[in-house]
């Protein structure tokens, strides 16, 4: 664990470095990416040949070692915890620490290898989604090679031709529900055009957790908790985009549901699928984007609007978190609910150990309990900044986190100053984190 964390300050001392660097994969011999890849600040318009880096908010990259040509990964396949929001932990299971697991990144024709140790206690293997590689780096267990003991080891090596958005994930269905995925991009040989300022990934992951257990039912199937790259909001980190420029969003959905996922003031175009770049004569236009379970959508918009957007998906059920879990036993259905347990009920909401406030219920009327359905939203929106508290969520608009359930982030479309300061904000974190010991 130790070891995972020198590396990865190493990794983060030597971002400054490689944003300064005019093409993000040039052949070094030793290339570390930095835990919170950032655009290069000043400048909106590197050379047209080097595409920023692909972000994963709340999700570390994954460095390599470069042998002989080689681009080498290494995995860990172990068990890690998971903060959804402040206050709700779970176990699961992911790579390096990570759930979902680090995101790798390579140039299209890249030779690849990828170390994978099973920390778990039961085997494993690794399946490349989408990839077009030989039937024994499939990771199919039994049918393209031997499952991998606890403790064990398999090397997966092969050479990538295709570009695009994809992923990697444990080929057990109990396993993907444990949260084994994580992102693969390939960048391509070819620059796409136009070209993006800001590039984002973004994993949509369900869990089913009972009250009073940190580790999901796989078996079960209620999925309560619906998570952005491994978090719930309002603890989902928001995308920072400068007034005026291009994004692109790269979703993947390895779960049991599902994702209409919906931007709101800005239409965008599907640049891609699970099969990378489409040909601009299909890019559909839209403001929602169904993000189907093993698809992956790339989406790209200019951010000509500035303000703080929601990014969220649009099942009712998953723009919620879990009162039911937060609460057990003691929550009732709002359906039917006396004055009495409609009052009960808000009384609760104080005793989850979520560090809400309940500023936002200033709103509700005098006597609203004999209001039949009450309590409706009120149960749910109740802010807790303080305890989300990040550079990036600075200057938003106060109890902005009682907005905020489920599968939603903020797309900040900032003007320049703005970006900039938040953005040295967001630098001056993270060197703090990798100078701690
Ligand atoms: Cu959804």
């Amino acid at each position: 664990m130790s070891n995972r964390r020198t590396f990865l300050q190493r990794a983060i001392a030597l971002g400054g470095g490689l944003l300064a660097a005019p093409r993000l994969f040039a052949q070094h011999q030793h290339h570390d990416v930095p835990a919170t890849p950032r655009p290069q600040r000043g400048t909106r318009a590197p050379a047209a040949a080097s595409a920023p880096l692909v972000q994963t908010p709340d999700v570390p990259n994954l460095p390599y070692r470069l042998d002989n040509g080689v681009k080498e990964f290494h995995l860990t396949a172990e068990v890690v915890e998971r903060e959804l929001i402040p206050g709700r932990k779970m176990k699961v299971w992911g790579y390096n620490g990570s759930c979902p697991g680090p995101t790798i990144q390579v140039n299209q024709g890249d030779r690849v290898r990828v170390i994978l140790d099973n920390h778990l206690p039961e085997p494993t293997t690794m399946h490349w989604h989408g990839f077009e590689i030989p039937l024994a780096m499939d990771g199919m267990p039994y049918i393209s090679q031997k499952p991998i003991p606890p403790g064990g080891r398999f090397v997966y090596e092969f050479t990538l031709r295709q570009e695009g958005t994809y992923f990697y994930h444990a080929h057990g269905a109990m396993q993907e529900m444990m949260g084994m995925i994580g992102m693969f991009i390939m960048h391509p040989a070819k620059p796409y055009a136009p070209r993006v300022d800001h590039d984002f990934g973004i994993t949509l992951q369900g869990w089913a957790l009972l009250p009073n257990s940190d580790v999901p039912n796989t078996a079960g199937m209620e999925f309560n908790w619906l998570t952005l790259n491994g978090k719930a909001g309002p603890a989902t980190t928001p995308l920072l985009v400068r007034h005026g420029s291009r994004v692109r969003i790269r979703l993947v959905n390895l779960g049991m549901d599902h994702h209409p996922i919906h931007l709101h003031g800005h239409t965008f175009s599907v640049t891609g699928t699970e099969a990378g770049r489409q040909p601009q004569a299909l890019w559909g236009t839209g403001n929602t984007v169904l993000v189907g379970v093993a698809q992956a959508r790339d989406v790209e918009f200019v951010a000509d609007n500035p303000g703080d957007w929601m990014l969220h998906c649009h099942l009712p059920h998953h723009m919620m978190n879990s009162m039911m879990d937060l609460m057990g036993e003691r929550m009732i259905t709002t359906s039917a609910l006396t004055p009495t347990q409609a009052g009960e009920q808000m009384q609760l909401m104080t005793a989850t150990g979520i560090p809400m406030s309940h500023g936002a219920h200033a709103q509700t009327a005098a006597d609203p309990n004999r209001v039949p359905g009450f309590p409706q939203d009120a149960y749910m929106e109740m802010p807790m900044d303080e305890g989300v508290d990040k550079p990036e969520n600075y200057g938003l608009a106060k109890n902005w986190s009682a907005g905020m359930m489920g599968m939603m982030t903020l797309v900040r479309v900032l003007p320049p100053d703005k970006y900039d300061h938040i953005m040295h904000l967001v630098a001056e974190r993270d060197a703090k984190k990798g100078g701690r010991a």
